[in-house]
């Protein structure tokens, strides 16, 4: 590390970046700009900064950054603006939302937001719901877009999606199974390549089941096993089945702990159906051969602990939910839930493990939206929203274009005149991005406001755009993670232009729509709040300075815990008080399609669907290293060193005539792009990876040439809400 130059002065701040780590970032600042920036030196365990990091320098100088407030003056997306004072840009927002709301009510005010920074203050969501839900309501729409299927799972197989082990306990395990997770790349939690790389030092076994050869396979992996997206269900019940077959369950955990299993045994032995779900079903349907299927279940079933981690890549796929739910049966039957070394199998992505408290604090007396509230399940999920702490939604994410174009036409809630776009990628983000393009361009949606950082592709299509200062232009805090670490986010330099953050633009609007008391605090106050309510931190000032407060737990936090050690006292909250492979709540939907045990139901979009003779390779859309999605592709030194392919098989590439750099077509129905090929044996045959969040950029065909991989992906959504990003068949070809 080179040290502090006389004139320099370093400050200490955490990453923001929505990956979901919040690493250490050692700031250099001369005369109020950034120089330069390094990482966390610090104590053990140190929170080191990836790339995305360590190049919030250039994010935030980017030329690109927006620094004024614009009015559109060209067509929408056309991206010609007019600069305009912050008066006539509020005034003009505020006006908006004061005539849609009294024209055709507050329902007809679509708001979508989505994090944007990974804290808690100016974490883009918060502050605008707050804001429209005073104003007399909103519609949102519901589901999360990355672990639907999970929240599913859990909420009903467990009652409650808040337990995660801590990452620490990886080193207690002798067997690791990441099933489709990449951690090296989507870092999720600062340092759990770290843990990983120990546990693997230690002796213990890891494998990796994934359809590409990830970076965290390379590192850490001492097998890999590629298997068809989608399919994963088919495997978990044939691992099952072995287990089963074998007698290798942990029968007393189950008849312990569990509700239902009977039931399962039934459709996995083929008493239900007369199919045995064997290794020898699976295998043609998975793409695995047998005999490995037969291995892993008895060296899943035999070496205790064994944490299997279910990545929530393949649960954002047409049957996501029953991938989790049978992910969480296998580690039932294992006897794996609640001990240290083992894993619940949960969603991959962390829950905050320490009691900071939490966002509604950063925003005091959160309002509730009279109208529709954010990614809440709607009534046809009954039974799911008795024990969802929201309201109802009645638009899934998915259908958010459909919405948008068809309205109450197409059976939806409202017609939606207002779009209000605040910390989310739109529509870069969204599936099937060509619909959402029609729907912005359509002259029935009479107006688009989005807060924004950048000219994004979407940013050219608002009717005035807000520019946001970044985290190193305020001051917010993190704790998100399965980590033991809170972090703190100085304000390292004043904003940039005159951008301002989200929550400064709320409380301006919030004046102009006569809404007393928006904030009664002020930041800074906010924040010192909430340290006084957390236990761990004893003094602001000095956190603050640190920026990272690590802790020494004398234990690694285990999922499950209580319930498992004390049943009596500590029952799971679901109807039966047990773990519900057999869900009374989901028997209750009486929904065909999500039936009460998990199966593997066949897909859409996969090889067993007749549109493959069309379009015959499956396409996967991973979240990549150099960004965190669509944030950080404009960053110069990260596009160097990772420009964005289509990474295929090379026989797939042979059979095509594509060397690895060839300039190549990837297209469906829905879309088509032009981007270089990367051919490789890191893939499986059979599928495609186009790296999600490169920037949407159509040429004058309409063909995108910034590699922006929801041009292919599929507005659909699986019947327990799963986005399906990783669901889409394409076809591949040379562009010459
Ligand atoms: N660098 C970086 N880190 C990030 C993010 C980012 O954009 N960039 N985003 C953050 C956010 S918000 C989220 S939600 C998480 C997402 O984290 P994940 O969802 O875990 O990330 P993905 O890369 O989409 O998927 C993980 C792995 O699943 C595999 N996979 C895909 N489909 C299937 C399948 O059907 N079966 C199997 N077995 N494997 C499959 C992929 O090949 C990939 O290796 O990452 C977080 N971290
Ligand atoms: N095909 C495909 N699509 C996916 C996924 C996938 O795996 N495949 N993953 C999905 C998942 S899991 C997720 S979570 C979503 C993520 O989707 P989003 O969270 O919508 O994506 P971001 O790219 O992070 O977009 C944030 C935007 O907010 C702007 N912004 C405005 N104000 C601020 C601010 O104050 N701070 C910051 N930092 N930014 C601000 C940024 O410039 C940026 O354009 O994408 C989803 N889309
Ligand atoms: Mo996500």
């Amino acid at each position: 590390m080179s040290s502090k130059r006389t004139d320099e002065q370093v400050i200490m701040t955490t990453c923001a970046s929505h990956c979901g780590g919040f690493c250490g970032l050692k700031v250099y600042v001369k005369d109020g700009v950034i120089t330069r920036i390094e990482t966390d030196d610090g104590e053990e365990p140190q929170a080191r900064a990836c790339l995305k990091g360590r190049s919030c320098r250039q994010r935030a100088y980017h030329p690109d950054r927006l620094l004024y407030p614009l009015k559109r003056v060209g067509e929408r997306g056309e991206g010609k603006f007019q600069r305009i004072s912050w008066d006539e840009a509020l005034d003009t927002v505020a006006g908006e939302i004061k005539r849609v709301r009294d024209t055709y009510g507050p329902q007809a005010i679509l708001l979508k937001t989505s994090v944007g920074d990974m804290n808690f203050i100016h974490t883009g969501a918060m502050v605008v719901e707050k804001l429209l839900a005073m104003a007399g309501g909103y519609s949102s729409p519901w589901a999360y877009f990355s672990y639907e299927g999970g929240t599913f799972a859990e909420l009903t197989t467990y009652g409650t999606m808040s337990s995660q082990s801590s990452r620490e306990d990886f080193l207690n395990s002798r067997l690791i199974i990441m099933w489709g997770w990449d951690p090296a790349v989507t870092i999720q939690d600062t340092n759990t390549m770290w843990y990983l790389a120990q546990a693997r030092e230690a002796g213990c076994k890891i494998i990796s089941i994934d359809p590409r050869f990830t970076d965290t396979t390379a590192t850490v992996a001492h097998q890999w096993v590629p298997i068809r997206p989608g399919t994963d269900p088919a495997m978990m019940v044939a691992m099952a089945y072995v287990m089963l077959r074998d007698g290798l369950q942990d029968q007393a955990f189950l008849d312990k702990y569990t509700y239902g299993f009977d039931k399962f045994r039934d459709y996995v032995m083929g008493a239900e159906d007369g199919v045995p779900k064997t290794p020898a079903w699976a295998e043609p349907i998975t793409g695995v051969p047998a005999s490995v299927i037969e291995g892993l279940a008895r060296e899943y079933a035999t070496t205790k602990p064994a944490a299997l981690i279910a990545g929530i890549g393949p649960g954002r796929s047409a049957r996501g939910e029953q991938y989790h739910r049978a992910a969480i049966t296998l580690s039932a039957m294992t006897g794996n839930i609640g001990i240290h070394g083992g894993s619940a199998a949960q969603r991959s992505w962390p829950a905050g493990l320490v009691p900071f408290p939490f966002m509604m604090m950063g925003i005091p007396d959160i309002v509730v939206n009279p109208h529709e509230s954010n990614a809440a399940p709607p009534e046809d999920m009954l039974p799911l929203r008795r024990i969802w702490p929201w309201g109802a939604g009645s638009i899934h994410v998915a259908q958010m274009a459909d919405a948008l174009l068809k309205g109450k036409a197409g059976g939806y809630p409202a017609d939606y005149k207002l779009l209000y776009i605040a910390s989310t990628g739109y529509p870069n983000q969204y599936l099937n991005v060509n619909k959402h393009v029609q729907a912005m361009k359509s002259k029935s949606l009479e107006f688009i406001v989005m807060h924004e950082q950048f000219m994004t592709p979407g940013a050219k299509f608002a009717d005035i755009l807000l520019p946001c200062s970044t985290f190193l232009e305020r001051n917010d805090m993190a704790q998100w993670s399965a980590t033991w670490f809170y972090g703190y986010q100085n304000k390292v330099i004043e904003p940039l232009g005159e951008s301002k953050s989200s929550w400064d633009i709320c409380k301006e609007l919030a004046r102009r729509l006569d809404i007393p008391h928006f904030f009664d605090k002020t930041e800074d106050e906010t924040l010192r709040d909430m340290v006084k309510g957390c236990p761990d931190i004893k003094d602001y000032d000095t956190f603050k300075k640190q920026a990272l407060h690590k802790m020494h737990p004398a234990e690694p936090h285990v999922a499950f815990s209580d319930e498992i050690r004390d049943p009596d006292n500590n029952p799971f909250p679901t109807p039966s008080g047990k773990i519900e492979i057999y869900s009374q709540l989901i028997a209750e939907m009486n929904n065909p399609e999500i039936p009460p045990v998990p199966k593997y139901l066949g897909n859409w979009e996969d090889f067993s669907d007749p549109l493959s003779r069309k379009y015959p390779l499956q396409l996967v859309t991973t979240h990549f290293k150099g960004r965190a999605h669509s944030q950080f592709h404009n960053v110069p030194w990260i596009k160097e060193l990772l420009p964005q392919t289509v990474l295929l098989n090379s026989s797939d590439a042979k059979a095509r005539g594509i060397k690895d750099g060839d300039l190549v077509r990837v297209f469906n129905d829905r879309g088509r792009m032009v981007i270089p090929a990367r051919v490789s044996q890191r893939i499986m045959p059979g599928v495609v990876d186009v790296p999600q969040g490169a920037w949407y950029d159509p040429d004058e065909k309409g063909v995108d040439r910034g590699g922006c991989a929801n041009i292919l992906t599929n507005d659909a959504y699986s019947p327990g809400g799963a986005c399906c990003t990783n669901t889409a068949l394409v076809q591949v070809e040379q562009a010459h």
